[in-house]
């Protein structure tokens, strides 16, 4: 039998595995350098959805396996024979799954562990904070395929970096270093390579434990906040802020302060 596959098939080409509130999900394609083939959007697309459903999930972390690359882009095999509509159908479901990264509710941290070209750069970009190896190497490469960048890189990269440093990249197709992406505010932080997943998962952990319907409504004031006028954006915030007084958690947190201990958030 043909068909998508059930949401219960495990991923072929990505590997989750959860501890104490953190999943890390791997993208294991290393024979090529972890590119995104039409298989792996859909695995990842899939998991992404699974890990948003599931509440013992606090923070998600997207990497790449191997030593040599995060994900050197979208699979350019599939790229090279597409047709006009199956590469604009591709682009807008490549584009969906980024938006349900960027829309998770909850931190994803791309530990950036080599090369993020591409659909790569465009991936870590959709993500909610950048820690980057040393080693690692950012770039949009796509006009060197005589193409355009088409997971939302023109418009994530234009608002993270600016508008001028954005063409800059995207013009020239170079790629470069970790420092230079620091540089750029492309990356929030550069880590020793053999530091990286253990700096990751520091910083994961110490999300996990923040309260979670806060960090949600931190996500949603700033993503969806972006794309409306200043004044509307504060009144959403406004009434998130509102929403939030009136959890369990908002009331453990302002005790525990003023009882000088630590909150036990619980994320009602
Ligand atoms: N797709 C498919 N295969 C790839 C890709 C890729 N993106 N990147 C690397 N590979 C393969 C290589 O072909 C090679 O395979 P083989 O061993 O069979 O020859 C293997 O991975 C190892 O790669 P290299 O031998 O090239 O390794 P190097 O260390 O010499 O170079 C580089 C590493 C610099 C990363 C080099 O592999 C490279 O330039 N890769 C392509 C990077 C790139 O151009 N990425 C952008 C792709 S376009 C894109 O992402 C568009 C996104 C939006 C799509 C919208 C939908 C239509």
């Amino acid at each position: 039998m043909t068909g998508s596959p059930s949401p219960l098939t495990p991923p072929e080409n990505l590997i989750v595995e959860t501890d104490a509130g953190v999943a890390i999900v791997t993208v294991n394609r290393p024979k090529v350098l972890n590119a995104l083939n039409t298989q792996t959007l859909d695995e990842l697309r899939r998991t992404i959805l699974a890990l948003k459903g599931d509440d013992t999930v606090r923070v998600v972390v997207l990497t790449g396996a191997g030593e040599k690359s995060f994900v050197a882009g979208a699979d350019i095999n599939e790229l090279a024979v597409q047709t006009p509509t199956a590469g604009r159908e591709h682009a807008i479901r490549g584009q969906h799954v980024f938006d349900l990264v960027e829309q998770l509710g909850k931190p994803v941290i791309a530990a950036i562990n080599g090369y993020a070209l591409g659909g790569g750069c465009e991936l870590a970009m959709a993500c909610t904070i950048r820690i980057a190896a040393d080693t690692a190497k950012l770039g949009q490469p796509e006009i060197n395929l005589g193409l355009i960048p088409g997971y939302a890189g023109t418009q994530r990269l234009a608002r993270i970096v600016g508008k001028g440093r954005a063409l800059e990249l995207m013009l020239t197709g170079d790629q470069i270093s970790a420092q230079e992406a620091l540089r750029l505010g492309l990356v929030n932080r550069v880590v020793p390579a053999a530091d990286l997943m253990a700096e990751v998962k520091k910083l994961a952990a110490a999300l996990a434990a923040k309260a979670p319907i806060a960090i949600r409504y931190i996500l949603e004031a700033v993503n969806k906040g972006l794309e409306m006028p200043s004044a509307q954006a504060q009144i959403f915030e406004a009434t998130l802020f509102g929403l939030v007084s009136s959890t369990d958690d908002m009331r453990e947190g302002t005790a525990a302060f003023l009882e000088k201990r630590k909150p036990a958030f619980k994320g009602r």
